[in-house]
């Protein structure tokens, strides 16, 4: 019996998760034209997806374990349990407006257009603090749509802040702080528990010689 665990294809957790997995003694082949793999060490099988499939597929037990950001999880709303932060894909979840706009507080989102790939986070960060704003849901850059005038502000992940920067925006709320996260189904069996244990002491002792 084989663990399967679901990882991103390609973007920017994808080469952290083939580096945790090697770090730990795992070895697999580099996934850019596969679907799917197997360690040759560890009774592990390896699934490349797009991120945003992720909670999905770890949910229903396709994959019993996978790797993504927070910011994914949350946003998805799956049902699937968090067994350990991984201390990679660190990001924000962040309101940005245009710098010329004065901001004193999340009031003044009030009545706004606000674009984002992350409606249900956004959605319920303004219900908590009672502010009524239409929410435009778009799926990539986001960040040009105050200057295209599609939008008054935006919600996006920043990192560095050099995106928002070079788009003329400013920070104005921090929504979230997120990281890439090991996630797990609800359904594992006893020998699936074991064998996740077993992969569990081996983050935590790379997690330990990194610190
Ligand atoms: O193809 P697939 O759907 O799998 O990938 P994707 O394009 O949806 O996601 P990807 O690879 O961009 O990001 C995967 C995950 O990395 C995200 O879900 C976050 O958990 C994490 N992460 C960490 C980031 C960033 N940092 C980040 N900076 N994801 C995206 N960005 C983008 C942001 O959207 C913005 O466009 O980078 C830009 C801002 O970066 P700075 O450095 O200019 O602030
Ligand atoms: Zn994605």
């Amino acid at each position: 019996m084989n663990l399967k665990m679901a990882i991103q294809k390609s973007g920017r957790l994808h080469d952290d998760s083939m580096r945790l997995l090697r770090e730990c003694g795992i070895k697999i082949s580099n996934g850019i034209n596969q679907l799917k793999t197997t360690a040759s060490n560890f009774p592990l099988e390896v699934f490349f997806f797009r991120d945003d499939d992720i909670p999905q597929y770890v949910e229903d037990g396709v994959a019993d374990i996978g790797i993504v950001g927070e910011n994914v999880i949350l946003e998805k709303g799956k049902k699937v349990k968090t067994i350990a932060p991984l201390g990679f894909g660190k990001c924000r979840l962040s309101v940005a407006v245009s710098k010329e706009k004065e901001y004193r507080s999340v009031q003044d989102l009030q009545g706004k257009r606000i674009a984002t790939s992350y409606p249900v986070i956004v959605k319920r960060f303004l219900e908590e603090r009672r502010v009524q704003a239409d929410i435009h849901e778009i799926s990539g850059s986001v960040e040009i749509a105050p200057g295209i005038g599609l939008a008054d502000a935006i919600c996006d992940l920043v990192s560095s802040g050099s995106t928002l920067f070079m788009n003329g925006l400013k920070e104005v709320e921090v929504i979230l702080k997120s990281e890439a996260l090991l996630v797990g189904s609800n359904g594992l069996t006893p020998p699936q528990e074991q064998l996740l244990q077993q992969l569990c002491f081996r983050i935590n002792a790379v997690k330990r010689a990194q610190s």
